[in-house]
C-alpha cells in the first residue's frame, strides 16, 4: 500500500451514504434517521442536573430551583449520576471478565475449550502463589479460575494484580483509600452511596468513582485479558483486513459481535470444519467468511486473523450490505435495532447470552459444555439461509485495508528485542523504547480508545488524533473501536509509516511495527495499564511522569467513564473528546479535571475539536518531557 491510499473519512462516509440510500429501499431505519428524531438532547439529561433516583422526583436543577426536594444540589446529582456510570461499565467488563472465569474452570483436555498459552497459566499461578509442580494443567487452571472468581466477592483485602503495580503507584492507592477491594464489593458500595439519602458530597462520590474504575481495570478487565489469553493465546502480530469490503458476495457472510470470545471462538472454529465447508458448497458459496464488529472483531482478528467489518456505528451497515447470512451477537455495544433491521433482509440475527436478550432475535443460550456443538449449528444454520438472500438488495462496498494487529504486552517486548543494538541486559524489557523517548526519537506515546459516538463525525476523531499524532513522532497504542477505526483508515498498516515523523519512522522500521499498535478490545486497556507500569518501573519513575496520555475521542459506553477512572487514578492523563455528562455542576468539573490531577496525577482534559484536543495532547506529552529533562 502507498501510503496516498490512505481511506479517508469522506471515502467511508460515501460508503455509508450509499448504504443510507439502499436503506430507505429496504425501509430499514438506521441511527442516523433515530438520532434526527431524537431532536436536541435534554440539557438536563447532557449536564447530569436530573435525578430520578427517588419517586419523589425526578428533579431537575435550574437558577429558579438549585435543589432537588431532598435538597441534593447539582454537584451532588451529577456526581451520584456519574459515580452510577462507572458502576455500569465497571459491571459489564468485570462481569465480562467473570464468565472468562467461568471459562477457564470449565476447560478441560478433552472438552470445548482448552488451555492455548500454558506458560501464561503457570506464570499467573506463580504470582499467585498456586503450586504447580507435579500437578496437571487443568487442575491448575481450575484452581487459577477459583482464586480469579474469589476477587469478585472476597470478604478481605484488595485486588491481587495490584500488586504488579510499581511502589509509588501502590502507595499512592493506599494513601487515598482507591485500592479496591472485592469487585462485586465496590459496585455495590457504588449503588449504595447514591440510593437516595446517602452521599451528597462531590468529592466523596468522585473518590468511590476512582476506586471502583480500579476495580475494573487492576481487576475484572485484568482477569478478563490474563485469562483470555490462557484459554485462546496470547496475541501475536498477525495480518487481517477491515472495513465492509471483507463482506463476501460468493460466501455464506458470517458477521460475529459483542465482546466475550468464548461464543466467536467456537464459531470461528466450527466454520473451519470440513462437513460444514462441504455443505456450503452444496448451497452454491464458495465458502464461508467470517467477519467481526466491534470488539469482538478485535479479539478475533489478533489470534486467528479474522477479517474486520467494522467498529460500533458500522453494526447496521454491515447488515445493508444485504449479504450477511447470520449476525450472532454475545454482549455488550449491540443495537437493539438490529432485531428490527435484520427482518428487513434475510439476516438471521442470533442473541447467545442471557445478559443480552433482543427483541426480534433467535435465542441460543451458550454453554460451555456444549459450545462447539451449538457454533456448528449455528454455522449450518447460516449457510441453510444463503439462498434465501435477496440479489437486488446487494450492495457491499468494495473499501478495506490491510492491518496488522495483535500487540500485547509480550508481542510489543518481543518487537523491541529485534532492535539490534538493544544490551542483553536489557532483553525482554521495554528499555529500547525508553532509550527512544529519552533521545527524543519518540516524543511519547498516546493510548487511543474508545468507540464511535453520533455526536461527532465517526471516525473523524480518531484518524485526524492519530496522523497528527505520528506526525509528530508519538507513537500510539488503540484498543476497541478505536483500533478499527484505525484499521479502516490504513493506520495499521507499516506503509502508514510513511505519514510519520523521522523519528517515529526510523523506529518502525527498525522494529517492523506499524505506527498505530493494536493492543485488542476493551478489556485489553489493561494491557495499557501494565505497558504504562512496566515502562516506569524499568526507568524507576513513577507513571504521572511517563511521557504517556490516553484519550477516547470518541467515546460513548458506561464502560468508557470506568476506564477513564482507573487510567486517571494508573496516574495518566486523559483527553476526552465528548463532554462527561456532569458539567451542569461546576464543582464536579473541577474535580474531574483538575481535583483528581491533584490526587493521583492523572485527570481529565476535555476539548470537542479534535484539532485543539490533538495540540493539547501534544503539549501535555512535551511538558512531562520538560519535567523529566529530556
Ligand atoms: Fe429528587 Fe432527591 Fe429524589 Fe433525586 S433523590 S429524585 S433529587 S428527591
Ligand atoms: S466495542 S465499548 S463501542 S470501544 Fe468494546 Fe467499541 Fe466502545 Fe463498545
Amino acid at each position: 500500500m502507498n501510503w496516498k491510499d490512505i481511506t479517508t473519512i469522506e471515502d467511508m462516509e460515501a460508503d455509508a451514504a450509499k448504504l443510507q440510500e439502499l436503506a430507505c429501499a429496504s425501509c430499514a431505519e438506521t441511527w442516523q434517521d433515530r438520532k434526527a428524531a431524537q431532536g436536541v438532547s435534554c440539557k438536563f439529561g447532557e449536564g447530569g442536573i436530573c435525578c430520578r433516583i427517588c419517586s419523589m422526583g425526578p428533579c431537575r436543577i435550574t437558577p429558579k430551583s438549585p435543589r432537588g426536594i431532598c435538597g441534593a444540589d447539582a454537584a451532588a446529582i451529577a456526581g451520584r449520576n456519574y459515580l452510577r456510570m462507572v458502576a455500569g461499565g465497571c459491571a459489564a467488563h468485570s462481569d465480562h471478565g467473570r464468565e472468562i472465569c467461568h471459562t477457564l474452570y470449565k476447560s478441560s483436555a478433552d472438552g470445548n475449550y482448552k488451555i492455548t498459552d500454558s506458560e501464561k497459566l503457570l506464570r499467573l499461578a506463580a504470582e499467585w502463589g498456586i503450586e504447580t509442580e507435579g500437578r496437571d494443567i487443568y487442575d491448575i487452571a481450575h484452581e487459577v479460575a477459583l482464586t480469579g472468581l474469589g476477587e469478585y466477592g472476597k470478604a478481605f483485602g484488595t485486588q491481587r494484580f495490584l500488586s504488579r503495580a510499581n511502589e509509588e503507584r501502590q502507595k499512592v492507592w493506599e494513601e487515598l483509600d482507591i485500592a479496591p477491594r472485592a469487585v462485586d464489593r465496590e459496585i455495590a458500595t457504588a449503588m449504595h452511596m447514591t440510593h437516595m439519602g446517602n452521599t451528597a458530597d462531590a468529592e466523596a462520590l468522585v473518590h468511590q468513582s476512582m476506586r471502583t474504575g480500579m476495580a475494573d481495570g487492576w481487576g475484572g478487565s485484568m482477569m478478563g485479558t490474563e485469562f483470555t489469553d490462557i484459554l485462546f493465546g496470547t496475541p501475536k502480530p498477525c495480518d487481517t483486513e477491515a472495513n465492509l469490503g471483507v463482506i463476501e458476495e460468493d460466501m455464506v457472510n458470517i458477521i460475529i459481535h459483542g465482546h466475550d470470545p468464548a461464543m466467536s471462538e467456537m464459531i470461528v472454529l466450527a466454520a473451519e470444519d470440513p462437513a460444514v465447508l462441504a455443505h456450503a458448497r452444496e448451497v452454491g458459496a464458495k465458502g464461508i467468511n467470517i467477519a467481526g464488529l466491534c470488539c469482538t472483531a478485535n479479539e478475533v482478528a489478533m489470534r486467528h486473523g479474522v477479517r474486520m467489518a467494522g467498529n460500533f456505528l458500522q453494526q447496521e451497515n454491515a447488515i445493508l450490505t444485504g449479504a450477511v447470512e447470520m449476525i450472532a451477537v454475545d454482549v455488550q455495544c449491540i443495537f437493539p435495532s438490529l432485531g428490527p433491521l435484520s427482518e428487513c433482509f434475510h439476516t438471521k440475527f442470533i442473541t447467545t447470552s442471557p445478559i443480552a436478550r433482543i427483541p426480534g432475535s433467535i435465542y441460543v443460550k451458550f454453554n460451555t459444555d456444549t459450545a462447539y456443538q451449538q457454533a456448528l449449528e449455528l454455522v449450518h444454520m447460516a449457510i441453510d439461509n444463503f439462498k434465501n438472500r435477496d440479489a437486488s438488495k446487494v450492495f457491499i462496498p468494495k473499501r478495506k485495508q490491510t492491518a496488522t494487529v495483535g500487540y500485547s504486552c509480550e508481542a510489543i517486548i518481543e518487537r523491541l528485542d529485534t532492535v539490534t543494538n538493544s544490551r542483553v541486559d536489557e532483553r525482554e524489557t521495554y528499555q529500547p523504547l525508553i532509550d527512544c523517548i529519552r533521545a527524543g526519537v519518540i516524543r511519547g506515546a498516546v493510548a487511543i480508545v474508545g468507540c464511535n459516538n453520533p455526536k461527532v463525525r465517526p471516525d473523524y476523531s480518531h484518524i485526524e488524533i492519530m496522523k497528527q499524532l505520528i506526525k509528530n513522532d508519538i507513537i500510539i497504542v488503540a484498543t476497541g473501536c478505536s483500533a478499527q477505526a484505525a484499521a479502516k483508515a490504513g493506520l495499521l498498516s507499516k506503509e502508514a509509516r510513511e505519514l510519520c515523523g523521522a523519528g517515529l519512522k526510523r523506529v518502525c522500521t527498525l522494529c517492523d511495527i506499524p505506527p498505530v499498535l493494536h493492543m485488542g478490545s476493551c478489556v485489553d486497556i489493561s494491557r495499557m495499564m501494565l505497558l504504562a507500569t512496566g515502562i516506569a518501573k524499568q526507568w524507576k519513575i513513577d507513571v504521572p511522569q511517563v511521557p504517556v496520555v490516553g484519550c477516547a475521542p470518541e467515546w460513548m459506553s458506561e464502560k468508557a467513564v470506568s476506564i477513564a477512572n482507573y487510567v486517571i487514578s494508573t496516574g495518566i492523563d486523559t483527553y476526552l473528546g465528548i463532554r462527561p455528562q456532569v458539567h451542569g455542576s461546576d464543582q464536579m468539573m473541577e474535580l474531574i479535571t483538575e481535583g483528581t490531577r491533584k490526587l493521583t496525577g492523572g485527570g481529565y482534559i476535555i476539548n470537542t475539536d479534535p484539532h485543539e484536543l490533538v495540540q493539547s495532547m501534544i503539549d501535555g506529552i512535551e511538558a512531562k518531557r520538560a519535567a523529566l529533562g529530556i
